[in-house]
C-alpha cells in the first residue's frame, strides 16, 4: 500500500492540497525542469492526489522541493485535475498557511520558487497572506472572438502567472445559481479561442477565462467568474486572474500604484490587490486568507481499480 501525506486547506473557498510526504523524486533542477519531469512521468500520481475519489475537480495540488537558491523557503509545483499549472496564487496562500501550520515558517516575508518565477509571501500574524506575484501584463486589448454557440465576445488577453481571456459578463448574472450556464459560456469561449488560433505570447494556450460584473458586496470593486483549465470554476477570486485584471486596469490608466482593487469571487470571498509599476507590466500583490481543513494520509491500494484517480 503506497501512502502520501497531505495537508488540505482552502483559500477564500478554493481548495489546495499540499503533499508533505511521498512526492516523486524529480531530480535537482529548477522548477521548470522538475515540472517537465513531473508532467511527463508522474501523471498517475497527479491524478491520484487531486482527482476523485480522493479529490475533486476544484482541488489544486502542490509539491514542495528544495529550492535552487537556498535563500528561498521552497520550490513549489502546482497541478490540477487535468495537468500542471505554472503559478497559482490561491495555492501559494494555501502553501504559506501549510508551511506555517507545520512550523516550517514564521510570520514575515519569504521567497518561493515557482515555474512562472519567484514569488514572495508576506505572512501576517492574523493569518492574512500577501503574495507578490510575477510580472503581469496585458498582451492584447479587446480581441474579438466569435464563439460557436454564444455569438461574438470581446476581451483582453493578459498574463498573471497563467494566461487569461478577460471579458465583461454583460447581462449575465454572476451568481452561484448560474454556474452551469456561466461554465457553458466560458467553455465555449475557451474552445473558440483555440479553434480560431487566438493565443497568449509565443502561441501559448489561453486556458483561463474570466468574466467580470458588478460586485454583490459593498466593500468590493468587482465580482468575477473564472473558468479553470479542467472546466472547474474558481471558488476564490483567482489570484493570477486578479493579477491579470489589475495589469489590464493599469494598462487602461484605471489603477495606479498603491491603489487597492478588491476582487470578489463567485462565492462572495474577496482578494485585495494592488500593483507596483515595472518594466513591461506591473508587479501585483494579492492578499487573502487560507484555513487548514485536514491533515491526511492518502492510501493507494494496488487492488483499487481507481487507485490513480478517475481520469480521461
Ligand atoms: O488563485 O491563481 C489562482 C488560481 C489559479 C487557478 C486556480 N486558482
Amino acid at each position: 500500500m503506497r501512502t502520501i501525506s497531505v495537508i488540505d486547506s482552502h483559500t477564500e473557498g478554493e481548495p489546495t492540497r499540499v503533499v508533505i510526504e511521498g512526492a516523486p523524486n524529480l531530480g535537482d533542477g529548477d522548477a521548470a525542469s522538475r515540472q517537465e519531469i513531473f508532467g511527463d512521468r508522474f501523471d498517475r500520481f497527479r491524478s491520484a492526489v487531486v482527482n476523485e475519489p480522493r479529490g475533486s475537480d476544484a482541488l489544486v495540488g502542490a509539491l514542495l522541493y528544495p529550492p535552487v537558491d537556498s535563500t528561498a523557503v521552497a520550490q513549489v509545483l502546482f497541478f490540477n485535475n487535468v495537468g500542471v499549472l505554472q503559478m497559482c496564487v490561491h495555492g501559494t496562500i494555501g502553501v504559506a498557511a501549510t508551511l506555517r501550520h507545520m512550523g516550517r515558517i514564521k510570520g514575515g516575508r519569504h521567497r518561493l520558487e515557482t515555474v512562472a518565477g519567484d514569488v514572495w509571501i508576506d505572512v501576517q500574524d492574523d493569518g492574512l497572506v500577501a503574495v507578490e506575484n510575477v510580472l503581469s501584463y496585458r498582451h492584447a486589448a479587446q480581441v474579438e472572438v466569435v464563439t460557436e454557440r454564444h455569438g461574438s465576445v470581446r476581451g483582453d488577453i493578459a498574463w498573471g502567472g497563467n494566461w487569461f481571456f478577460l471579458a465583461e459578463a454583460g447581462d449575465r448574472a454572476l451568481s452561484l445559481d448560474q454556474v452551469d450556464s456561466l461554465t457553458d459560456y466560458t467553455w465555449d469561449i475557451r474552445q473558440s479561442l483555440r479553434t480560431q488560433g487566438v493565443s497568449g505570447a509565443d502561441g501559448a494556450e489561453i486556458d483561463h477565462i474570466e468574466l467580470f460584473g458588478p460586485p454583490s458586496r459593498a466593500d468590493a470593486d468587482s465580482k468575477n467568474f473564472v473558468l479553470c483549465p479542467g472546466k472547474a470554476y474558481d471558488r476564490s477570486p483567482c489570484g493570477t486572474g486578479t493579477s491579470a485584471k489589475m495589469a489590464c486596469l493599469a494598462a487602461n490608466g484605471r489603477l495606479e500604484e498603491g491603489q487597492l482593487w478588491r476582487q470578489e469571487s463567485i462565492v462572495g470571498s474577496v482578494f485585495v490587490g494592488s500593483i507596483r509599476e515595472s518594466q513591461g507590466g506591473v508587479i501585483p500583490t494579492v492578499r487573502g486568507r487560507a484555513f487548514i481543513t485536514a491533515e491526511a494520509r492518502l492510501l493507494l491500494d494496488p487492488d483499487d481499480p481507481f487507485r490513480d484517480g478517475i481520469r480521461d
